[in-house]
């Protein structure tokens, strides 16, 4: 519709005016702000163990801990996020790397983590005084403001993923964080204390037993393979999966992100799933192939990758493999935007994952 020439004027005007008052029209705004279906900025990615341990390493002979901060780590970086050390817009992905004898120093943050750990024995890491030991497989909670550090007493490098929810507390500007007070560790009550409380389903009798905001803050590999194997037993295939819950409450171990594990046993290949929400993968054992909106992801022990909100993913073992899977999940779910839906057809391979060539 053409206008005078006065209104024009006026109309321009009133941009301008808006633009000084720092406000925006929705109607001038295009539909990115509001897409028919989530159009992530997140990209599918991965990225490989060898990669990854080589760089630790590197940074293991490089860098002390002091010099490196609190902690040895390498954040893994979504190339679709702006530079932002974020492997998804709400969560953290990142490798851990602590030489023989060496020490991490304490320290506690609103942000919710967790340790999967990958290679090496004799470390532990102590959560308000509780040193858990660390064995590959293993699943070790920091809830939101417990205190940690982390130690290494025997002779070789330990490595693990961590995964937190420090993204989405930095986009809230939630986020607190607090050293240590005093140069030394925490001084340790016990090995395994919530372990030998909570460790096999049962608990403890009494009131102040069931106020703990996490119980339970380690969950062990054999357990998580005895799970999965009579999963598989049972008939289930080609993925079986677990959930790794407060023992309490039945609610996530930690509230802001879900902790799963998946076994996926070679011969077929899953249906392509979409669900709302960024997932993180981590290959403990075995290789096989996932499709994420059509790209092909080869993937071996220690690989990590991730697939973006709404992407179709589907996956295929060539041998048995599990998987350590963190997503926000209760995210979605706590908000009531959860959706997920299951497609009725393989998705088409158009290209295959080769990092920044592809
Ligand atoms: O080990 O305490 O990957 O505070 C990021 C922030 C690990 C840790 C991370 C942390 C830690
Ligand atoms: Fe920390």
């Amino acid at each position: 519709m053409a206008v005078g020439a006065s209104v024009q004027h006026e109309i321009d005007q009133l941009y301008l005016d808006l633009e000084t008052s720092d406000l925006q029209p929705l109607w001038t705004q295009g539909p990115a702000l509001q897409p028919f279906q989530p159009a992530p900025r997140t990209k599918a990615w991965m990225w490989e163990w060898e990669t990854l341990v080589a760089l630790a390493q590197r940074a293991g002979k490089l860098i002390t801990i002091d010099r490196g901060g609190d902690r040895r780590v390498l954040s893994m970086v979504n190339p679709g996020l702006g530079g932002l050390p974020f492997i998804t817009p709400t969560l953290w992905g990142a490798i851990q790397y602590l030489n023989g004898h060496e020490q991490a120093p304490g320290h506690r943050h609103t942000a919710g983590a967790v340790r999967f750990v990958l290679q090496g024995e004799g470390t532990w890491t102590t959560v308000n005084g509780d040193a858990i030991d660390m064995s590959p497989g293993d699943l070790i909670l920091t809830p939101s403001w417990h205190w940690h550090d982390h130690t290494n007493e025997s002779d070789d490098a330990m490595v693990w993923f961590d995964g937190l929810d420090l993204p989405l507390v930095y986009m809230l500007e939630a986020g607190f964080f607090e050293p240590y007070p005093v140069e030394e560790l925490q001084p340790v009550r016990g090995h395994n204390l919530s372990e030998k409380l909570y460790g096999n389903g049962t608990a403890p009798i009494g009131p102040e037993e069931r106020d703990v905001t996490a119980p339970l803050l380690v969950y062990r590999y054999t357990h998580s393979d005895r799970r999965l194997s009579a999963l598989v037993e049972m008939g289930g295939g080609p993925l079986v999966g677990i959930e790794f819950l407060n023992p309490l409450t039945g609610s996530n171990a930690i509230p802001t992100f879900s902790n799963e594990m998946y076994r996926l046993v070679p011969g077929s290949r899953t249906m392509p799933v979409r669900k709302v929400g960024n997932s993180v993968f981590l290959v403990f054992k075995g290789s096989g192939t996932s499709i994420v909106d059509g790209k092909r992801f080869d993937w071996r022990q220690g690989d990590v990758f991730v697939a973006p909100s709404w992407a179709a993913v589907e996956h295929e073992a060539s041998e048995q493999a599990d998987l350590f899977v963190i997503s926000d999940r209760p995210i979605m779910q706590a908000l009531g935007i959860f959706r997920s839906e299951t497609l009725d057809d393989h998705q088409e391979e158009v290209s295959t994952f080769s990092g920044h060539d592809s």
